[in-house]
C-alpha cells in the first residue's frame, strides 16, 4: 500500500487494503475478512475508523485531501497527517502517557494507525451529558505545561528546537484555517459564518466594537508570529477523550509552533462554554452543580497549569532562555523567581485572549460546538451564547487588568443568571 497514490478508504475496502500490512494485520489478528469495520469520524476533517480485529482493536486515521466539513470545493493538504504523527510522538515524550499509541503510520496514505481508547468518550460529551470527571482538571494542566515548557527554549536544545520549528512550519494551511476562522471571521461578515438568528443584535454589536476587533488582531499577531513552543493547536473539548480515571489528548494535526498560552486559552474557553451551555441541558434537572464543577475544573486546570509551569522552570530550565548561569549559579535565585513571574503573567493575559476569541468563533464562526448547537429551542440557545459572548468580549479587551479567576467566576455567573446586560 506503501508505493500506492493516495486513495481514500471506504468500510468496505479497508480490510484488504490494510490487511497486507504487517504491522497492522498481526496487531489486529485473525482473517481481514472477519474484521469488524465501522467509519465513526464526527469531526470536520477527516476519516476515523475503528477496526475490530480478532485479538485487538485499532484506530485507523486517514486525512482526506479536502475539508470534510464542506466538501472538496475546500482542498486541504494530506500533509497534516505527517504533522499529527510528528506532534503525537513528541508529545509522548514530554507527557507520557498523555496520548494513544501510534502503531503504524504511511505517510502517503496519511493514515495512522493507533491505540483504540476504550470506554472513553469524547469529553465534550461527557460535559453536555452532566458528568462530572474528577481528573481533567489536573492531567489537562499537567498535559499542557509538559508539552509547553518542554517543546520550548526554556527546556530545548536549541539546534533541535530550530528544526522542529522548520519542520512544523510547513503546516501552512492548517494555521490559515486557525488564522482566518479564529481571528478574523468572527469579527466580520465572512461568507462561511452562521449563528443563531436571535444573536443579530449582539452580533452587531460586537462587530462594531473597535476595542474588541483592533485586541482580536493583536491576538492574531501574537498567534502568527510568536514561535515560542510546539501547540496542539486545536485543544478544544473534543479533542480530549476521558473515562473517570484516564485522561488521554487526540487529534493535534493543527501542531506548529505558536505562542505558549494559545492552547491553554483554546481549552479554558472551551470549560467556559461548558459553563455557559449548561442552562440548555437542564430537561433532566438542575445543573446547578455542573456549573459549579465546571468553574472548580478551570480553577484547576489553570493552577496546575501554572504550578508545573513552574515545577518545571526551576528543575528543568536547561534551554537558552532564562540561563541558570545569570541566576542561580550567581546565587541570585530570587531573578529567577521574578523573571518567573513575569512569563507566567504574559501567559495569563494571553490566555485569556485567546480564550476570548475562541468563545467567539465557535459561536459566530464556521465551526460551531454541540455544546450550543445541541440546544434545540433556539432563544434559550441564543440566551446562553449571548452570556458566552459578553464574557468573551470581556475577557479579550481586559485581559490586562483581570486578577483572578475568582473574579471571572462572579462575572460568568452573573451573565448567565441574566443580571447584567
Ligand atoms: C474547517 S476546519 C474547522 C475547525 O475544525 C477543526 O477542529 C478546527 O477547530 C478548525 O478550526
Ligand atoms: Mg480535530
Amino acid at each position: 500500500m506503501k508505493e500506492n497514490a493516495f486513495e481514500a478508504l471506504t468500510v468496505e475496502t479497508l480490510p484488504a487494503r490494510l490487511g497486507s500490512i504487517p504491522e497492522i494485520a498481526d496487531r489486529l489478528g485473525g482473517a481481514p475478512t472477519d474484521w469488524k469495520v465501522r467509519e465513526v469520524g464526527d469531526g470536520n476533517l477527516n476519516l476515523v475508523f475503528i477496526v475490530e480485529g480478532g485479538s485487538e482493536t485499532l484506530i485507523i486515521k486517514q486525512a482526506l485531501p479536502y475539508v470534510r466539513l464542506v466538501g472538496d470545493s475546500w482542498p486541504l493538504p494530506l500533509k497534516r497527517s505527517f504533522f499529527e504523527y510528528h506532534a503525537l510522538t513528541r508529545q509522548e515524550q514530554r507527557a507520557p502517557g498523555t496520548v494513544p499509541a501510534v502503531h503504524y503510520f504511511d505517510e502517503t496514505q496519511a493514515l495512522i494507525a493507533m491505540e483504540f481508547l476504550s470506554p472513553h468518550i469524547i469529553l465534550r460529551r461527557a460535559l453536555i451529558e452532566g458528568r462530572e470527571l474528577p481528573k481533567i482538571g489536573r492531567d489537562l494542566g499537567l498535559f499542557m505545561a509538559r508539552t509547553l515548557f518542554r517543546g520550548s527554549d526554556l527546556s530545548m536544545k536549541a539546534s533541535e528546537r530550530k528544526a522542529d520549528l522548520a519542520l512544523f512550519s510547513d503546516n501552512v494551511e492548517l494555521c490559515d484555517i486557525t488564522e482566518n476562522l479564529v481571528f478574523s471571521d468572527p469579527y466580520f461578515e465572512a461568507p462561511m459564518n452562521r449563528h443563531t438568528p436571535g444573536l443579530d443584535a449582539v452580533v452587531k454589536e460586537l462587530r462594531a466594537d473597535r476595542d474588541l476587533k483592533v485586541e482580536a488582531q493583536r491576538m492574531k499577531h501574537a498567534f502568527a508570529s510568536r514561535a515560542e513552543t510546539m501547540v496542539h493547536g486545536d485543544l478544544h473539548s473534543g479533542s480530549v477523550m476521558v473515562t473517570p480515571d484516564d485522561t488521554r489528548i487526540i487529534d493535534p494535526e493543527f501542531a506548529f509552533y505558536g505562542p505558549m498560552a494559545f492552547d491553554v486559552g483554546m481549552l479554558i474557553a472551551n470549560y467556559w462554554m461548558a459553563y455557559f451551555s449548561q442552562r440548555g441541558h437542564e430537561q433532566n434537572g438542575s445543573r446547578a452543580s455542573m456549573r459549579t464543577y465546571l468553574l472548580r475544573v478551570i480553577d484547576e486546570t489553570w493552577n496546575t497549569f501554572r504550578d508545573e509551569f513552574a515545577h518545571l522552570w526551576r528543575t528543568e530550565r536547561g534551554g537558552m532562555l532564562y540561563q541558570a548561569a545569570l541566576y542561580e549559579d550567581q546565587e541570585d535565585g530570587l531573578a529567577a523567581e521574578q523573571a518567573l513571574n513575569h512569563v507566567i503573567h504574559d501567559l495569563w493575559t494571553d490566555m485569556l485572549g485567546f480564550a476570548g476569541i475562541e468563545m467567539h468563533r465557535r459561536i459566530l464562526g464556521l465551526a460551531h460546538n454541540a455544546d450550543f448547537e445541541d440546544i434545540a429551542d433556539e432563544d434559550l440557545r441564543a440566551s446562553c451564547e449571548t452570556a458566552a459572548l459578553k464574557f468573551g468580549r470581556h475577557i479579550v479587551v481586559n485581559r490586562n487588568r483581570i486578577q483572578s479567576l475568582a473574579e471571572l467566576d462572579r462575572l460568568a455567573e452573573a451573565l448567565d443568571q441574566g443580571k447584567l446586560s
